[in-house]
C-alpha cells in the first residue's frame, strides 16, 4: 500500500487532501493511506484514535447537507511525543508522497528576506540540539533517513497559502541543511520534487453544534467531524518525483504553471478574507456570511477584489470576473457559519501574501486603494484587541504588547505595530486612518 505521510493534520487537511484521497481511492487500483503528524498537540490524535480515524465530512451548501463518512488514516503520530516515528514514516519506503498544512506562521521564514529564519529561537534550538521540532527540521531529518536507507524518491508538497509555495519549501529545507550542516543536495535534486500548489475550500473550525447534529443525523458520536462547503478546488504542478494517488481522475488539476492560480486565489479569496475578517469585526459582526451581506464593506470587498484582478497574470485575467461572482457566492453560505476571528488570526503573516503585494503593484499608480484600507483595518482591528486587553491571536503578539506597553500615544503604538507588517511601509496614511476607524 503506498502512502502519504501529510504534516499538520487539521480540518483542512481532512476536508481536502483526505477527501481527495479517498474519492481516488474508491475507483480501485491502488488504496492510498495517510499517516497523519500532528506537530505539538495531541488533541487531534486523541479523538481521532477512539474512533479508529474515522470521521464525518459535512458539506454544507444553502440548502443541502450531506455527511460522508471519512476513513483514509491508518494512524495519527504526534511529533512532540515520538520524533523518531515521524522520521520513520518520512523515511519508509512505501512513503512517495509527503503532504503539508502547517499554516503561514508554521515554516518560520523571515519576512524580509523570504528565506529560512535560522536566527529564530524555535529554529536555532532544534538545529542547535540536531532533533527536528518544525515541520521544516522533520522534513530534513525524513529526508537524510530516506537518502541513507535507500534513497527513493518523494514528492514533497506544501499545501499552505503561499505564494510558489513549492520552491519557498524547497528554498526552505535547502536553508535548513545549510543551517545545520546536512549536505542531501544530490539525492534532493535527481529524487525529490516540490511542486507548486493551489489549494481551495473554505473550512470553519468545528463547533460542539457541528457535534450535536452529527449525533442527531447519523447516529454517529463523531468527536471530530469537519464542515466544509461543496465547493473544491486543487490544483498541483505537474512535478511528481514518483508515484500519486489517481487524483486527476477525481477533479484535482495537473498543471504546467500553477503559480497564476494560486496568485489569483491568494489576491481574490484570502485577501477578500482577511478584508472581510477585519472590517468585519470592527463592524461587530462574528461570521462571514454576516459580514459579505453588510452593504458597505460588500463594496469594500467589490472594490479589492477588481484592484486586485488588475495585478494578476493574464491567462487569468478574463477568468477574474466569474471567480469573484463566485467567490461572493460561496462568503454568502449560510451555513457554514465561518467566523471572522479563524481568519483574522495571523493576519501579520497573511497579508504579506493576499495584500501587500498588490498594494506594492498598484502603489505607484497613487490614487485611493482599498488594499491599503485593508492594511488601516488591519492595524485598527489589532490595536483595538490591545486596547482593550484581549488577546492577539499572531505570532507577533508578544511583539504587539510590547510596543502598546511601551508607546507613548496610540499613534505611536500604531507606528511601530505598522512597521511588524512591514518596515517599509509609509505609516502616516496607514495610521491616521487606523486611528480614524478606530474612533468611530
Ligand atoms: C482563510 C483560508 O483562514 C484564512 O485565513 O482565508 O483558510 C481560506 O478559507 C482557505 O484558504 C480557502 O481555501
Amino acid at each position: 500500500m503506498p502512502g502519504i505521510v501529510h504534516l499538520g493534520i487539521g480540518n483542512f487537511h481532512r476536508a481536502h487532501q483526505a477527501w481527495y484521497t479517498q474519492r481516488a481511492n474508491a475507483l480501485g487500483g491502488d488504496a492510498w493511506h495517510i499517516t497523519g503528524v500532528s506537530l505539538r498537540r495531541p488533541t487531534m490524535r486523541d479523538a481521532m484514535e477512539p474512533q479508529d480515524y474515522r470521521y464525518t465530512l459535512v458539506i454544507k451548501s444553502r440548502d443541502a447537507t450531506r455527511y460522508e463518512r471519512m476513513k483514509i488514516h491508518d494512524t495519527i503520530l504526534v511529533a512532540s511525543e515520538d520524533r523518531e516515528a515521524v522520521v520513520a514514516r518520512i523515511a519508509d519506503p512505501r512513503t512517495a508522497i509527503v503532504t503539508l498544512t502547517v499554516t503561514e506562521k508554521g515554516y518560520h521564514i523571515d519576512g524580509e528576506t523570504g528565506r529560512l529564519n535560522a536566527a529564530s529561537p524555535e529554529i536555532a534550538a532544534e538545529i542547535a540540539a540536531s532533533v527536528p521540532r518544525s515541520a521544516v527540521g522533520f522534513l530534513v531529518h525524513g529526508l537524510r533517513a530516506r537518502q541513507a536507507d535507500h534513497g527513493e524518491p518523494l514528492t514533497v508538497i506544501c499545501c499552505d497559502n503561499l505564494a510558489g509555495n513549492g520552491r519557498v519549501l524547497q528554498s526552505l529545507v535547502h536553508d535548513y541543511m545549510a543551517a545545520a550542516a546536512i549536505d542531501l543536495t544530490g539525492y534532493l535534486a535527481e529524487r525529490v520534487a516540490f511542486p507548486n500548489t493551489m489549494v481551495d475550500r473554505i473550512v470553519p473550525a468545528t463547533s460542539d453544534a457541528l457535534r450535536d447534529e452529527v449525533q442527531r443525523e447519523t447516529g454517529f458520536s463523531d468527536a471530530s467531524p469537519v464542515s466544509t462547503e461543496a465547493f473544491s478546488e486543487w490544483v498541483i504542478e505537474d512535478r511528481f518525483a514518483g508515484s500519486r494517488p489517481a487524483w486527476d481522475a477525481v477533479g484535482v488539476t495537473i498543471v504546467k504553471d500553477v503559480v497564476p492560480f494560486e496568485l489569483r486565489k491568494l489576491r481574490l479569496l484570502n485577501g477578500a478574507h482577511s478584508l472581510l475578517a477585519c472590517a468585519g469585526l470592527m463592524a461587530g459582526h462574528r461570521y462571514v456570511h454576516e459580514a459579505i451581506a453588510d452593504r458597505a464593506i460588500r463594496e469594500r470587498v467589490d472594490r479589492l477584489m477588481a484592484e486586485a484582478a488588475t495585478t494578476l497574470p493574464s491567462s487569468v485575467q478574463d477568468s477574474a470576473s466569474a471567480y469573484c461572482d463566485a467567490l461572493i457566492d460561496r462568503f454568502a453560505n449560510p451555513a457554514l457559519n465561518h467566523e471572522l476571528a479563524q481568519i483574522a488570526a495571523d493576519g501579520s503573516i497573511k497579508l504579506s501574501v493576499r495584500i501587500l503585494p498588490v498594494l506594492s503593484a498598484l502603489e505607484a499608480s497613487g490614487g485611493e486603494l482599498e488594499a491599503k484600507e485593508a492594511v488601516a483595518f488591519w492595524l485598527a482591528f489589532i490595536l483595538r484587541q490591545l486596547e482593550a486587553g484581549r488577546e492577539v491571536a499572531d505570532p507577533k503578539s508578544e511583539r504587539f504588547v510590547r510596543i502598546y506597553a511601551e508607546a507613548g500615544s496610540q499613534q505611536a503604538a500604531a507606528k511601530d505595530v505598522l512597521s511588524c507588517l512591514d518596515p517599509t511601509l509609509v505609516a502616516d496614511k496607514f495610521v491616521e486612518r487606523a486611528l480614524d476607524i478606530l474612533s468611530r
